[in-house]
């Protein structure tokens, strides 16, 4: 037994965790240090991150462990995607970096569409064409803020943001710039020609490193005791990359979902698959550990059934997810159906509102209790995930065999049973804690511990309950099908 103990920090767009992960050759043991909430606010006019406040959180996470007894070797941080600090000359942040929820990047996204088309968009990158994706934003800097592009020496991935701060480095991670729609993924390089023809600087942009790379030892007040002897080790900085590779997958095609916040669902390939038909169904390349590509879509997720019950809060009930889920489960299914990913459903909001409006405006019937709209939602994330299937098969040429559910949502029992419903496919659920044991798995086999994702993903199997889902003889998916597709279809609404 070598036995290793290293923290994963890892931040979503809502939450963020500290947690250590100790591995004795066998097991691994993982313990939440601090958990906390991650909420942008306004200011200055845009909706922005409060990387101090978060900065704090992880300090004391991490610094709370200088007084035990077991030495830390390594820290390293995922976060989620397509958001960047600029650092000035000095190491400082130039300003709060701002939220990709932000509407700042809607019009950017709209005009680059309309100068340069998808064509060329999506053959420089190979990633899934979104209003959120960091060239957006940077074209949203360089016409509102160029002050901002201007003062800055390097720009930083969120996770990198972190890792600067914990041991000065001024590298960023791969799987997190992956995510930037401005990295060239079959070239391994950052798109610069595509970024000048839209009027973005590229003096900023920082060399790129692999996940497992070591960038130094934990520097300044934190390194003493038990943390004296740490390492920064990055992890993959994506969280959906972290995730990825804590998804006990067997099969070499099977689907993941890292449900969240965001449901990523796709599938795991050697190398990037940028085609005519990739594109046509604006799949994404993003980057993987040890060379791979995760070949995906972005669906939005819970985060629609998130802002329904902060709604529902402010309107007077507070529901918990299971409450919210049981209500569903009364419901007829399949009644109304909306396109998760059509923009309305982008930003903060009265979500229950525009899903009403939405189901209105497209002729469906109005889901009228909380119930309704909560089922509503659900039934569409299932759909997703079945055009998701449908899609990754005719791209590659293989119908993925079983579902892999990670993450959160992965103990969401209607949404499991749904998805193999939709999809026709046994689903699989857990670990919960995908992210973070993928994220320490990552530091470990830099450590020496693992020998690359199979190894990290046997002994992950081997530690974790799993819950399996078997798809029901059910009729009404086919038709729904016709339905959603029809609506995806459709033009965005105007707001
Ligand atoms: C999930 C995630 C997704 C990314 C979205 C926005 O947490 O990282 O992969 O597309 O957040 O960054």
């Amino acid at each position: 037994m070598t036995g290793r103990t290293v923290v994963a920090v890892d931040l979503g767009a809502e939450s963020g965790r500290v947690t250590t992960v100790s591995f004795d050759g066998s097991r691994f043991e993982l313990d939440v240090v601090s958990r906390f909430a991650n909420t942008p606010s306004h200011r200055q006019g845009l909706l922005r991150w409060d990387i101090d406040d978060l900065w704090s959180h992880i300090s004391a996470g991490i610094g709370g462990l200088a007084g035990n007894g077991t030495p830390i070797d390594a820290i390293g941080v995922d976060t989620w995607g397509v958001d960047y600090g600029l650092l000035n000359a000095d190491g400082e942040l130039v300003d709060a970096p701002v939220s990709y929820r932000d509407g700042r990047n809607i019009p950017p996204f709209e005009d680059a569409l309309r100068a340069l088309g998808a064509d060329r968009l999506y053959g420089a990158t190979g990633v899934q064409l979104m209003s959120i994706n960091t060239l957006f934003a940077l074209m949203a800097d360089a016409r509102q803020a160029p002050e901002r592009l201007a003062a800055a020496k390097t720009l930083l991935m969120m996770p990198d943001v972190f890792h600067h701060r914990l041991s000065g480095s001024l590298v960023s991670e791969y799987t997190a710039v992956s995510t930037s729609g401005a990295y060239d993924m079959a070239a391994g390089r950052w798109a610069t020609e595509l970024l000048d023809e839209l009027g973005v600087p590229t003096h900023m942009l920082p060399e790129v490193a692999a996940p497992g790379t070591d960038v130094g030892p934990l520097v300044g007040d934190l390194a003493t005791g038990a943390l004296a002897g740490a390492r920064v080790v990055l992890p993959p900085g994506h969280d959906t990359a972290s995730a990825v590779v804590g998804a006990p997958l067997t099969d070499p095609h099977g689907l993941y979902i890292s449900s969240g916040t965001w449901s990523l669902a796709g599938v795991e390939t050697p190398a990037p698959v940028i085609t005519e038909l990739s594109k046509a169904v604006n799949l994404t390349n993003e980057g993987g550990y040890a060379g791979t590509i995760r070949l995906l879509r972005n669906v939005m997720g819970l985060w629609i059934l998130q802002e329904c019950r902060r709604q529902w809060e402010r309107e007077g009930t507070a529901y918990t997810y299971p409450e919210l889920a049981a209500l569903a489960a009364r419901e007829p299914g399949l009644v109304s159906v909306i396109n998760p990913d059509d923009q309305v459903f982008l930003q903060p909001g009265d979500m229950p509102a525009r899903i009403r409006e939405y189901c209105r405006r497209n002729g469906f019937p109005v889901p009228a209790t909380v119930g309704a709209v909560a089922r509503c939602v659900i039934d569409s994330l299932a759909l997703s995930y079945r055009v998701v299937v449908d899609d990754i098969a005719a791209v590659i040429g293989v119908r993925p065999p079983s579902v892999s559910i990670v993450g959160g949502g992965s103990n969401h029992e209607l949404l499991s049973q749904l998805t193999a419903d939709a999809t026709g496919l046994p689903v699989r659920c857990g670990p919960v804690e995908a992210t973070a044991l993928g994220n320490a798995a990552v530091q470990l086999a830099a450590l020496g511990e693992f020998d690359g994702p199979a190894e990290i993903r046997e002994a992950i199997a081997a530690g974790t309950t799993m819950v399996g889902y078997t798809p029901a003889a059910g009729d009404g998916w086919d038709e729904a099908l016709e339905r959603f597709n029809a609506l995806r279809s459709r033009p965005a609404a105007p707001e």
